[in-house]
């Protein structure tokens, strides 16, 4: 990839604007960490071919080899209550699926909060960082990973990754391209979520964990139930063995037949 060709008709309003393209970094949600807080704009995004020490939520690691992938982050200020960080995850994962839907007619799914999956694999996660000012969003950083022409993986994740060309017949994808789609559909869906602060109905049709048996780890305790629908906060609503409705808005959850 290279900048000249990744900003040329960009069809955003304020997504990679500007765009910071780089070969190597430790993980591009630090990067754009360290330019909000010097005060960078609204919409700056840094994407980069190889990621040193990408990672996934509760410290995990993310596989980011040189290349192969879209590893890139994006800075958002909006005027919004803290409580909206995770509407915020959901509606940029809805953005990935529309994009991967669009672009590539593959059949793209949401696994909540913030997985995109093709056949039951993941070829996308998530994963948002923010500060609060009072109970505000002082800014917040929404870093996305997506397989794009990977063709193998390590063992430890092989079983549960995938990606768009491995999906695709092992056509190579245009990641240039494709990246241009991502960040339009993005913005479009982040902007709906913040203008009428609830969680569109073509999510939940496309989120593959409603409807289906979860367990869902939060800290020592585990539970499990069906997932039956998502709240307007974007929460996980389960009923669970003794049929109580429980909220679930973070945690590791596992759908049956997923991962
Ligand atoms: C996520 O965390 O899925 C969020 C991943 C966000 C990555 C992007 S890349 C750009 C930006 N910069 C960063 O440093 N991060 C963001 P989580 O739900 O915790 O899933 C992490 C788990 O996914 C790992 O423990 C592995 O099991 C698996 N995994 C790691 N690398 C993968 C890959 N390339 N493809 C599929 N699964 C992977």
């Amino acid at each position: 990839m290279n900048k000249t060709e990744l900003v040329k008709n960009l069809k955003t309003d304020y997504l990679g604007k500007p765009l910071i393209y780089t070969d190597c970094v430790d993980s591009t949600n630090n990067e754009v960490k360290r330019l909000a807080k010097k005060g960078c704009p609204q919409g700056t995004t840094v994407i980069a071919e190889r990621q040193t020490s990408g990672k996934g939520r509760f410290g995990r690691v993310w596989k980011s080899p040189v290349g192969t992938g879209l590893w890139f982050s994006f800075l958002l200020r909006p005027e919004a209550d803290f409580s909206k960080i995770s509407g915020i995850t959901l509606a940029a994962g809805l953005g990935v699926c529309r994009a991967v839907r669009n672009f590539m007619g593959l059949d793209a799914k949401i696994k909540w909060p913030n997985d995109v999956i093709i056949n039951n694999k993941k070829i996308c996660g998530i994963l948002t960082e923010a500060a609060a000012e009072a109970d505000k969003i002082k800014y917040a950083v929404v870093g996305i990973g997506i397989n794009v022409n990977n063709r193998n993986f390590p063992d430890e994740i092989k079983e549960k990754a995938t990606s768009l060309t491995i999906e695709n017949g092992n056509i190579p994808v245009d990641r240039t391209e494709f990246f241009k789609e991502v960040l339009f559909y993005t913005e479009k869906c982040i902007d709906c979520y913040l203008e009428n602060h609830i969680i569109p109905e073509d999510y939940k049709v496309l989120c593959a964990t409603l409807g289906r048996n979860i367990t869902v780890i939060r800290g020592k305790n585990v539970l499990k139930g069906i997932a039956e629908d998502i709240s307007e906060s974007g929460d996980l609503i389960v009923t669970d063995e003794n049929r109580n409705k429980v909220l679930v808005n973070s945690g590791e959850v596992t759908v049956q037949g997923i991962y």
